[in-house]
Order: structure tokens, then sequence, then C-alpha cells
């Protein structure tokens, strides 16, 4: 039968999700055990016709695991997913805290399966799941820099509540009625208005002036794709959306690359759905891919400020919970069965 697993984050926006993958996938599991912190133990729920009683996290919590999806922050993960891999258990981790670790492979499987050579159940492991914009953004761009190689690519996101957790989702929809209602939005998790406004990425400020979810994506591309000179310029806006990233990418290539050449590579590509109709002036939104697996990408066009087929926008959304978290985690781990 099936790897034994642990979900660590079980109450949060992703571990929800890793469960929802899970049985909508049919993955082969022999058991699995529910974990959060002391707050939410004993807490008992059903899941595939099974009742679960969520389990304090503690060090012995993996003892006799397979495969351990992590979603409760960095620091736990870097407390316990050595611990864990210690025991014999192979992390897949959705943290930040190992993804820049030389060695720790970070995988997107449609990208680069390549990277879990090696990696089996039964032998220790830590395994990065990058950041959903990252696989949001390279789920688009690769099929294509396969073909014509990508040197450069200038990425804007447009990145939802989820991304800040399920609380930044509550308080979006808080302050959304507050201000309707002619009151002063309540500001807990962001420390300005967030309905109805958007602002530059929550996350810190580096001495470069870019934040650290832009430096993910320069970083993790880099990785990602093996190329230490891919160049690539961010910038992450957090908007009043709940679930699903929108990206807009400007991709500057080594060979010329048409825009009907690249939407047929980009129709054929794995995990991807083209909403690209002039037509209709049909595109993708956030609302169209959330509560999806697929990534859509449209807006399909050359760049005006390229000469010839050297340059090509797209416009990119994906599902922030689904395929930029949980569904990359999940099918990680399908790669080891
Ligand atoms: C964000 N990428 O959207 C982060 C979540 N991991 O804030």
């Amino acid at each position: 039968d099936g790897p034994s697993l642990a979900i660590v984050g079980v109450t949060g926006a992703v571990g929800q999700e890793f469960l929802s993958v899970l049985s909508d996938r049919d993955f082969p599991y022999s058991s699995i055990r529910m974990l959060a912190s002391r707050r939410s133990a004993g807490r008992r729920f059903t899941f595939e016709e099974r009742e679960y009683v969520i389990e304090e996290l503690t060090p012995d919590s993996f003892d006799g695991v397979d495969v351990a999806l992590f979603s409760a922050g960095g620091s736990v993960s870097r407390e316990l997913g050595p611990v864990a891999a210690a025991k014999g258990a192979v992390v897949v981790d959705n943290s930040s805290a190992f993804r820049m670790v030389p060695g720790v492979p970070l995988v997107i499987p449609e990208v680069n399966p390549e990277a879990m050579d090696g990696v089996r159940i039964g032998k220790g492991a830590i395994v990065a799941n990058p950041n959903c914009s990252t696989i949001i953004c390279l789920m688009a761009a690769t099929p294509l820099h396969r073909v014509a190689k990508v040197t450069r690519m200038v990425v804007d996101t447009y990145q939802a509540a989820s991304g800040a957790g399920a609380a930044a989702m509550e308080e979006l929809e808080l302050q959304t009625r507050e201000v309707l209602e002619g009151k002063k939005p309540t500001c807990k998790i962001f420390s300005q208005q967030y309905a109805f406004n958007l602002f530059s990425h929550n996350s810190a400020l580096q001495s470069n002036g870019y934040n650290e979810e832009e430096m993910k994506l320069v970083n993790e591309t880099r990785k990602i794709w093996s190329d230490n000179d891919i160049k690539v310029t961010p910038t992450c806006i957090r908007v009043p959306v709940m679930r699903a990233h929108a990206e807009s990418i400007k991709l500057q290539f080594e060979k010329p690359l048409d825009e009907n050449t690249a939407r047929e590579i980009l129709s054929n590509a794995a995990g991807l759905v083209v909403i690209d109709d002039r037509a209709t002036n049909s595109f993708p939104t956030p609302l169209k891919v959330s509560n999806k697996d697929d990534i859509a990408v449209g807006r399909i066009r050359r760049d005006l400020s390229m000469d010839g087929d050297y340059g090509l926008s797209i416009f990119v959304c994906g599902d922030q919970i689904r395929k930029g978290a949980a569904l990359n985690a999940v099918q990680i781990a399908e790669m080891l069965l």
C-alpha cells in the first residue's frame, strides 16, 4: 500500500488545500497524520469518510512517516524539517526556509523534474516548493524558454490576499464591508487599507530597493532554470483579489519566437490553458483560475519595445493556494510513487 503522510499546518489555507488536492487526485496514501499547533490539537474532522484527530506537532510526529507536507511557516520548517528528514521522511516544504540551500531540490514538476533525481521514499530528504509567484511565472515562461532561450524577464505581479494567509483574506472581506458602510477599515494584517487599494508587496524591503518577494522571483528562477545569467527584474504588488495571482511577463529571447508559434507552444504545454482570443477580447483573470489546477496564459503579443520577434509579452493568472502551493507540493509527492 501507499506512503504514510504527515500534513504539517493542516488547519491553514494551504494545509486544507493539501487535503483537497490529495482527494481530487486519489493520492494512494496508507495513512495521514494531521499536525498543527497545540491550539488546534484535539479537534476532530472527517476526510475521505475517515475521522481524524488533529495532533500537536512535535519531533515525535514523524516516526514512520514516508512523506511530510509542510506549510506552517518558515520557523516550523527550519526547526522540524530536518528532524523529519533525519527520521527518513521526504519533506516537501512550502516555506522559503530551504529553497536557496545548495543541494536542496527546488521543484516545479512540469519545469525541472530532473531536480528530483535521487530523491526517494525511505531516504530522508528535504525538497522545497517554490514561491507561488515563481511557480505561476515559470509555468508559463518555461515552455518558451525551452525553445527560444529567455535571456531577460520583466515580471510585474498582482498578488492575491491568500498569499498573506487566511487572515488576510478575512481582512479584505471585512474591510470591503466596512468601507462600503462608511466605517473606518480594520487594519491588522496590513498596515494600510487594502480594500479598493493596492500596494507594494508586504515583505521586507532589501537595501537594493527590492522586497523579499521580488528577490525570490530573481533567485528562484536562476536556481530552477539552472541559469545564473538570466536577468529578471520584478515588481510585486498586493492587490485586493482573494486567491489567484496575476502576472504581466515580458520575455526577451536569444532566438526569435513569433506570437503564433508561442501560442502553439503554450497550447500544448502541461498544466497551462491558453485564454487568448482577440475577436472576443478574452484573457485570463483571477476569477477564471480560482480553485482550478491550470495556469492561464493570454494577451500573447510581440513586445513592441523589441526588434523583430526577440520579445514577447504575456499575461498569466494562477490559483495561489492550489498550483501556487498545495498542488505543486502534491505533484512533487506523486513523483515519489
Ligand atoms: C505572497 N508569495 O503572496 C507569498 C505567499 N507565499 O505573499
